[in-house]
């Protein structure tokens, strides 16, 4: 029998996902939506055969029609939803972040904990691109020796009128923190955000930053978030280490020349350039959890744990002083 999904938030993932889930993936269908914004709800239901709406999302966790959750609503709501899914017992996968502040994430993790199984996944998708993946596959397998720096550049071409500068570290840099606990295999241990020349094209926003992150072993980590460069949705990384050194590569299919010049494109925004990468995040999510398995992707733990970098960016994009990231202890329900 099919997944059941219950979704919450219709907006832009969260209609991007349904998309993926009922006409890209096999395994799961959407049984039942809600959205703050009824209407919304309601005219996405329209297209999907056999689809409830619901009127909120703690009636949608509760019903027997729902297997697990999906979280695409607004960040703010996302510690609400987790938890009541928590306690009804339902996996669910919730989009970053976790939730907006570490006490928040941490309340989760009790709720987890005190149930002794994970019941949570957290949508850092890039650790599903298989750029990212073999980016990782390098590193692990020691032919460029021990990892010394990560250069990351996170490149949006515009960003909306609602974007504050504080974003560029929660909304955006949170990606970027995420990947390089993943690539790296350990917690980041300081962090420090400082205000290029401002881009005259982002309406005054600090933009761009350099985010200088120091790993707990002295790895530094230089995060670029340009959220106005206009040309294209750009994601570069590259890994330093002691005897060579591994980047994402560029992704054309094909390498134009023409006119004296050679050139490819670049994607136009995240749906774009990470399509594959969260289809292959949801089919294995889907796969997991339809064979009654707790979910193994990225944790309450990897959602807290980039939370709180977070929370030092922004003191730290406050006053571009160094600001220590201090976790706490890691519970054994998180520890492979
Ligand atoms: P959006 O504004 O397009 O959609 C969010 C929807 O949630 C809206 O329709 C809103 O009405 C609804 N909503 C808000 N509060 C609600 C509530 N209490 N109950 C039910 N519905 C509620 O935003 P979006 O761009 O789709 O982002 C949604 C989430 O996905 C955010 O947390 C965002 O950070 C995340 N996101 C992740 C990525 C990624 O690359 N992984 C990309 C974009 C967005
Ligand atoms: C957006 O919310 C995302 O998560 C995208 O991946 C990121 O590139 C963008 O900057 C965010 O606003």
């Amino acid at each position: 029998m099919a997944l059941r999904i219950g979704v919450i938030g219709t907006g832009m993932i969260g209609t991007d996902h349904i998309r993926r889930i009922t006409q890209v993936l096999s395994g799961a269908e959407i049984a039942a939506v809600t959205d703050a914004n009824l209407d919304l709800a309601k005219q996405v239901a329209q297209d999907l055969p056999d689809t409830e709406v619901f009127g909120d999302g703690h009636d949608l966790i509760g019903s027997g029609q729902v297997d697990a959750v999906l979280v695409t609503s607004w960040g703010p709501t996302h510690e609400e939803f987790v938890l009541a899914a928590i306690a009804s017992g339902k996996p669910v996968f919730c989009e970053k972040p976790l939730a907006t502040t570490a006490e928040a994430c941490r309340r989760i993790i009790a709720a987890e904990v005190s149930a002794g199984c994970r019941f949570v996944q957290v949508g850092f998708m890039r650790r599903y691109d298989a750029a990212y993946r073999q980016l990782k596959a390098v590193i692990d397998s020691g032919v460029i020796g021990a990892p010394l720096m990560y250069y990351s550049a996170h490149r949006n071409p515009d960003v909306p009128s609602t974007y504050t500068s504080e974003m560029a570290v929660v909304d955006t840099a949170v990606h970027d923190f995420d990947v390089a606990r993943w690539l790296l295999g350990e917690e980041l241990g300081a962090i420090r955000v400082l205000p290029a020349k401002q881009n005259s094209l982002g309406g005054g926003l600090k933009d761009p930053l350099l985010m200088v992150v120091e790993t707990e072993s002295g790895v530094l980590v230089n995060v670029e978030t340009s959220v106005n460069i206009r040309y294209g949705y750009d994601i570069r990384g590259e890994v330093v280490g002691e005897s060579g050194a591994v980047a994402l590569a560029d992704r054309n299919q094909v390498d134009l020349r023409h006119a004296g010049l050679r050139s490819g494109g670049v994607p136009a925004d995240w749906r774009e350039r990470f399509a594959v990468a969260f289809d292959t995040e949801f089919q294995e999510w889907i796969d997991t959890i339809a064979s009654g398995s707790e979910p193994v992707g990225p944790s309450s733990w990897d959602g807290y744990a980039a939370t709180v970098v977070c929370d030092a960016g922004v003191r730290s994009l406050a006053t571009s002083e160094r600001v220590p990231i201090v976790l706490g202890d890691k519970p054994a329900l998180y520890r492979n």
